[in-house]
């Protein structure tokens, strides 16, 4: 069980918890093997007013039983994480996958996920860099439902709605009708 502390540093990150060999309960064999490159920094959430970092790929879309390689690149001079949430626990501590990417490196991690059709929370734990875009969602099989708020998935938990362009108008049209009404009630009581 050595492997399951195992954690690979080195001077460009981290990869915590990797697992590229022992199949979680319920998985026979490995179903199919996935790599893929994701990118996190700022360039990705250029063009979504709200955001400040943003991930390549917001969402990931995998068989059950599957084992994924994921070379994470920080495009930014800051640290940035990618990190999976609420895997099994007796295979990954903590329910997690982490790997963590200094300014400017690419550090690759393989972990192999269930054989149940879930939605895994992945993020940046960094402060605030989830909230400023760096979420997103693994779908496994099916999937349980879009979490909230990864963007081009899923709608912020809470919305910033701003007033609507017609605002004004319907401002001055109200102002006017109110108007209207005031003159119309004193015309009736001189009667
Ligand atoms: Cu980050």
């Amino acid at each position: 069980m050595w492997w399951l502390l195992a954690m690979v540093m080195s001077d460009a990150g981290m990869v915590m918890n990797a697992n590229s060999d022992t199949l979680p309960r319920g998985c026979d064999a490995i179903s199919r093997d996935y790599e893929f490159s994701i990118e996190g920094g700022r360039a990705h959430a250029a063009g979504h007013p709200g955001l400040i970092f943003g991930l390549s790929q917001h969402e990931l879309r995998v068989e059950p039983c599957s084992r994924l390689t994921v070379s994470f690149s920080n495009l930014d001079q800051v640290r940035h994480q990618w990190m999976v949430h609420g895997l099994p626990k007796y295979l990954y501590p903590g329910g997690m996958f982490h790997i963590e990417a200094n300014g400017g490196a690419t550090m690759t991690g393989t972990f192999i996920v269930p054989g149940d059709d879930r939605t895994y929370l992945l993020h940046c734990d960094m402060a605030q860099h989830m909230e400023k875009g760096m979420k997103g969602q693994l779908v496994v099989g099916r999937g349980s439902g879009d979490l909230w708020s990864v963007k081009g998935q899923s709608d912020a938990f809470v919305r910033d709605d701003y007033l609507p362009a017609s605002v004004p108008r319907w401002s001055l049209f109200m102002v006017f009708l109110g108007a209207v009404l005031v003159f119309t009630a004193s015309r009736l009581r001189r009667r």
